[in-house]
């Protein structure tokens, strides 16, 4: 679309493309879609309202081109002298070289080879008012007064359109006749005169809509009149005017751009709004500003949302990938709160020089959907929070419970806060102040999260509590049952149960006292207090299960037995004579002793009362839950009957043993030689014993061998020596009976060979057998 013809851009205001013109709308009346790009590179993109536009209207060939080139440095196409024909066709659009300012150069009316589309004219009117803010109209200084000449067409229409597209509002336009060829014959007063009766009589002529009958042409255009010398003829003079003109188009109160001619589309809108305005005037459809402008507003605040939107996101995306970690991110509420205030300032910058209420519904609709990107984000936030805190409940818990004489209730209450604080405290910092987002439901879930490891760890340390009395316990009763279940008897279940029921009250009073901190209600206190019952009890059961043994108990009874048997009531050892009623008092003491095995056999006190009391198992279970059934009754039993038969039986078999050693003790002691035989013998043998006395050798010899018995037994060499003589005996025992085998199986040759069969014959006979 740019133009062929040779360009030599200059680059004064900074951008290489600055100068480089456009065609807006072509020949053939279509509009560049690259206009929005041509804004960008000109560098007014971000202009905002701080740009102008201006347009020329006027006659074909009349050095409109020439003169905008002129005055703001652009590239149009002007008219080689030597072709003399049309140059500028359809709309040309260039940046001044030096001032924020858009310059169209439009085709110029009555074009002589436009004859076939006449309407171009109106449309181009319509196009360059509803976007220029000052009309240069360009014309001959011969043409002024000539009421039927063109530029009186080119005013009426002009009017015209100005009065649909601005008739209803206050918007104004600066109209610049640029007089051409100024003599000076005629001064500019004079001109500007004739000129303004013109149009005021145009004005006066054209039909206005309802309503706007009374007003004026002054309502809606400033005048303003300027003449230039001949450019040929007078080039002197002519750039001088040129120069002097150029100075009047600044910003301000005394020069041509006003805020009040401004269009107010922001330049980055300029691109859109034009197009839209080519496509209502190109098909001949009704041009409504508002309308347009309200459209434009839409399209470009969605574009700027739309980019907006895209920058957010892609700082975002670091967050989002952040907390898929699984970790709570550092300041992700400030980060967040960043990013949303960004994209929006973003947005206002631009899209607030929009149509007011379209910016305001459209700043809504981002920032709902920036909330619709951080909520999860935010709700990632609060469920990494939840497993922080609740990893925080848990070690400051554990680190609590670690302390010697720790309250359960305190260290459980501090670490529940501390949780509650650090989730508050990092679910505070992500909220975004008008978010509408709230934490309460997640809040209340880490509540019920805290309160169920509460319960588990306050029956972790009940339990640990429980084992912990039941150690004591069991030390408490370790060594009196021992004592007790060592000496049976009658009451000897009664004191067990005693001891029994001394330290079970001792630890459930344990119990209770530290019960208290764990702030465990009536019905956990009486479940704690079962397991304790159940467990002392089976501490006693197995105590004295380790009583009972078979051995054991056959050692027990062993024992009571000797006792009662063999020793007497001082517990002298008993020797028996031949007068002890050995058999009543055996009867007695191993029936005594028999007793025992059913005293053994059932923890049965004396006193009923003595036994401990558990409720029906199906009734109540303790903190060990049901896996190990606990049967009271059964528990009574300690041997059944076939037991008690069986070491009923053995017993007896070692008492009967007892008795008969006692039997035999009387036999031996009656063994004895009476004391009146020594007294026959010393009679008898008194001789010999004076003899043997009286005799040196027999003295020396009887001396001799008292001296080698008292050696052997201070040596304690009797045992080996009598060993050895029991060893040498057996030998020759053994060789006489070799010798003696020998002989008999094979007898000398005797002559008396049958009186040797008469004599042996029975000895053989012996053999055989
Ligand atoms: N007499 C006279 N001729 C001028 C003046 N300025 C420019 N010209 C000449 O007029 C001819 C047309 O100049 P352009 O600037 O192309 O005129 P234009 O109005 O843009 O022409 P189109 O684009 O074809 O409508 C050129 O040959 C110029 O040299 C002027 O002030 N007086
Ligand atoms: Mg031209």
């Amino acid at each position: 679309m740019i133009s062929d013809s040779v360009q030599t851009p200059s680059i004064t205001n900074g951008h290489a493309d600055a100068s480089m013109r456009v065609q807006v709308i072509d020949e053939d009346k279509k509009f560049n879609a690259d206009l929005s790009k041509w804004i960008d590179k000109w560098g007014l993109r971000s202009a905002g309202f701080d740009y102008d536009v201006v347009a020329v209207f006027g006659s074909q060939s009349t050095g409109k081109s020439t003169l905008l080139n002129k005055l703001f440095g652009t590239t149009f196409d002007v008219m080689d002298e030597t072709q003399r024909r049309q140059t500028t066709k359809g709309i040309w659009m260039c940046r001044a070289d030096d001032l924020p300012v858009l310059v169209m150069d439009v085709e110029g009316t009555d074009g002589r080879e436009r004859g076939e589309d006449q309407d171009f004219e109106r449309k181009s009117a319509l196009f360059s008012l509803a976007s220029s803010q000052i009309l240069l109209v360009n014309l001959w200084e011969h043409q002024i007064g000539l009421y039927q000449g063109a530029n009186m067409a080119l005013l009426k229409t002009v009017i015209e359109v100005n009065l649909s597209l601005f008739g209803k509002t206050d918007q104004k336009t600066l109209l610049l006749f640029v007089i051409r060829d100024h003599v000076g014959a005629t001064p500019l007063t004079n001109l500007s005169a004739t000129l303004t009766a013109d149009i005021e009589r145009i004005w006066a002529s054209v039909s206005k809509p309802e309503g706007l009958e009374s007003r004026l042409l002054t309502d809606y255009f400033d005048l303003e009149y300027v003449g230039l010398a001949h450019k040929i003829l007078m080039p002197d003079k002519f750039e001088a005017d040129v120069k002097s003109l150029r100075t009047r188009f600044t910003f301000g109160p005394t020069g041509f751009f006003k805020e009040r001619y401004r269009r107010r589309i922001p330049a980055d809108g300029v691109g859109v709004y034009m197009d839209s305005i080519w496509e209502q005037v190109s098909s001949n459809k009704d041009l409504d500003l508002p309308t347009q402008q309200e459209l434009l507003a839409q399209f470009r605040c969605d574009e700027i949302s739309k980019a907006a939107l895209e920058a957010f996101t892609s700082r975002a995306k670091e967050g989002r990938r952040n907390l898929e970690g699984g970790k709570a991110v550092a300041n992700l509420g400030g980060m967040m709160r960043d990013w949303k205030t960004e994209a929006l300032h973003r947005f206002d910058t631009e899209a607030s020089r929009y149509h007011a209420g379209v910016y305001k519904s459209k700043r809504e609709d981002l920032t709902a959907a920036l909330h619709a990107y951080l909520q999860p984000l935010f709700m990632a936030q609060l469920k990494n929070l939840h497993k922080s805190s609740l990893a925080l409940f848990k070690v400051q818990l554990e680190e609590g419970l670690r302390k010697d004489g720790y309250d359960f209730a305190t260290v459980v209450g501090d670490a529940r806060t501390k949780s509650q604080t650090a989730f508050k405290e990092g679910a505070d910092e992500v909220l975004i102040p008008d978010a509408d987002w709230d934490y309460d439901l997640e809040l209340q879930q880490l509540d019920e999260d805290l309160t169920s490891l509460t319960a588990l760890s306050k029956s972790d340390e009940m339990k640990k509590m429980v084992n912990s009395i039941e150690r004591t316990f069991k030390r408490e009763i370790g060594e009196k049952v021992d004592l007790e279940l060592g000496r049976p008897g009658p009451k000897m279940w009664d004191t067990v149960l005693t001891v029994y029921s001394a330290a079970l009250q001792k630890a459930e009073q344990a119990y209770v006292k530290k019960a208290k901190s764990f702030g465990s209600t009536p019905d956990e206190d009486a479940k704690s207090l079962l397991t304790l019952r159940q467990r002392a009890w089976r501490a006693l059961k197995v105590k004295v299960d380790e009583h009972t043994t078979e051995t054991l108990l056959l050692s027990k009874l062993r024992a009571s037995f000797e006792e009662k048997f063999r020793y007497d009531e001082n517990g002298v050892p008993r020797v028996w004579s031949k007068n002890d009623d050995i058999d009543g008092l055996f009867r007695k003491s191993r029936d005594e002793t028999v007793e025992l095995i059913t005293v053994y056999s059932r923890i049965k006190p004396s006193n009923p009362d003595l036994l401990p009391a558990f409720p029906p198992e199906e009734e109540f279970s303790g903190i060990d839950g049901n896996d190990e059934p606990f049967e009271f009754e059964e528990s009574l039993l300690i041997l059944s009957e076939a037991k008690q038969v069986d070491i009923t039986s053995k017993f007896r078999r070692e008492a009967d043993a007892y008795f008969v050693e006692a039997k035999r003790s009387i036999v031996s002691s009656i063994a004895q030689i009476p004391y009146w035989v020594y007294g026959i013998i010393l009679l008898l043998g008194w001789n010999e014993a004076i003899f043997v006395l009286f005799h040196p050798i027999y003295l020396f010899t009887i001396i001799m061998a008292g001296a080698a018995a008292y050696a052997i037994f201070q040596l304690n060499l009797a045992g080996p020596l009598f060993q050895i003589s029991r060893t040498v005996t057996n030998e020759l025992q053994r060789q006489a009976h070799g010798r003696l085998k020998e002989y008999f199986a094979d007898p000398p040759a005797s002559p008396s060979g049958d009186l040797r069969q008469r004599r042996v014959s029975p000895g053989t006979e012996m053999l055989e057998k």
